[in-house]
């Protein structure tokens, strides 16, 4: 499913509201909409060991709507097959198990929403596996979240779980702890509740970790960071040298965000080119009236790089037009950063959103400008306004491994601060 974005341009500084969203994958046609309830039910209702949590009513700002990015039950498959866009990997593998749907067995109860769930053993022996989701992209993500419910009883403080995410600006593109200062996730409800121990073997030695019995279905709500625009999350499952586990099972994964519901907006101008007004000022004086300027060309980019901090020296730029671009006028060269055109573009989401790529990294330590010029290449109505943008590169320094015992607090989650609209826009 490639959903369109809207003929909408917004600068995200500017206007954090907006969102435009869509996926490219495989098996895209896993990922069904479940409208705009984001409600889990919370059943499996076994005593358990975590507070008893109510799934959050997430409230999005004016103007926006909540909309489901991803949703799976696992419940549309026969057992042990994956539902499409979802991948099993081991890394290590001990005992040739990979993740697999599962309607039978332990940990119990065996799904949150019957009959599947996806399942992972946890062997007595150094285990490393991977269940990934496909790549989804999120532009303007606003207050995106992510929810599931899972059931785990792995070797306390030995064998545990993590959540892990893939974004071509978090670490080069590397799998990366959802809360890992790098990503900026952190957990609303629900988060690690261990350290896994070190010495002993395990690939996650020394990281926070869901470990121990969960005792029945809990509910995890992850709050994304907005600078995630592209991302693949992966559930993580690793065991180390000896004691075992039942698993651990995962249902009702969704993910949400807040999705600008309103009119398309002027393109907001950084440049000094002058909007044309309709109705000129009259003057009271004999000095002739100024002349109208041209319209200025219908088609704006910009690009989620604007504005950010990234810790790696990005070879890879995501630029939203405002229109569809001719594919024919588009080449690597329209895209400059520091004064070094790109080496390749690719038109990609039904032709407003451009891909540059560079063979080696432009960038350099501190600020550094992207540019595109006017007219580099065409849109549906116009030749491309030029574009000019700057980001700041800060190389990451290493992360010493965390002493801490206790489990991190999580972080409250930023207050919406939505931007004012010229006009309200009526609800359907
Ligand atoms: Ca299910
Ligand atoms: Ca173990
Ligand atoms: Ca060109």
């Amino acid at each position: 499913m490639i959903t369109n974005p809207r003929d909408t341009f917004t600068l995200r500084r500017v206007r954090p509201v907006v969102c435009l969203l869509f996926f490219v994958a495989a098996g895209i046609a896993a990922f069904v909409a479940i409208g705009p309830s984001r409600t889990i039910s919370a059943q499996g209702g076994q005593p358990s060991p975590f507070a008893a949590v109510s799934p959050a009513t997430p409230e999005c700002p004016p103007g926006s709507d909540l909309i489901t990015v991803l949703a799976d039950t696992f419940d549309g498959v026969t057992p042990p097959t994956l539902p499409a866009g979802w991948t099993a990997t081991n890394a290590i593998d001990p005992d040739g198990i990979f993740w697999q749907t599962s309607n039978a067995g332990v940990p119990s109860p065996p799904a949150d929403s019957p009959p599947n769930a996806a399942w992972i053993n946890d062997p007595p022996i150094a285990g490393d596996k991977y269940l990934d989701v496909g790549t989804f992209f999120i532009f303007e993500a606003w207050w995106a979240q992510l929810t599931f419910r899972h059931n785990f009883n792995l070797q306390s403080g030995f064998d545990g779980g993590v959540l892990e995410i893939s974004s071509f600006y978090i670490n080069n593109g590397a799998f990366t702890d959802i809360t890992d200062p790098a990503v900026g996730g952190s957990f609303e409800t629900g988060g690690y509740n261990a350290i896994i121990a070190t010495g002993t073997g395990s690939p996650i030695a020394g990281r926070h970790a869901w470990s121990g019995n969960s005792g029945g279905f809990i509910t995890t709500i992850v709050n994304l960071p907005t600078l995630v625009i592209d991302g693949k999350l992966r559930w993580r499952m690793a065991s180390d040298n000896t004691g075992s586990g039942e698993g651990w099972r995962i249902d009702n994964i969704t993910l949400t965000e807040c999705h600008f519901n309103g009119p398309p907006t002027p393109t907001p101008t950084a440049t000094a080119t002058a909007t044309a007004t309709a109705t000129p000022t009259p003057t009271v004086t004999a000095t002739a009236s100024p002349t109208p300027t041209p319209t200025p060309p219908s088609c704006s980019v910009t690009s989620e790089v604007c504005g950010i901090v990234v810790t790696f020296p990005l070879t890879d730029y995501f630029v939203e037009a405002s229109d569809v671009v001719n594919a024919a006028t588009l080449d690597g060269g329209d895209f400059i950063v520091n004064g070094t055109p790109a080496d390749d573009a690719v038109l990609i989401s039904g032709g407003h959103l451009i891909l540059f790529t560079f063979n080696t990294s432009p960038v350099i330590p501190g600020v550094n400008a992207m540019h595109i010029p006017a007219g580099a290449f065409n849109c549906f109505k116009g030749p491309v306004a030029e574009f000019t943008c700057t980001f700041t590169y800060v190389p990451n320094t290493p992360t010493p491994t965390p002493t801490a015992t206790s489990t991190p607090t999580p972080s409250p989650r930023p207050t919406p601060v939505p931007r004012a609209r010229p006009t309200p826009h009526p609800r359907p």
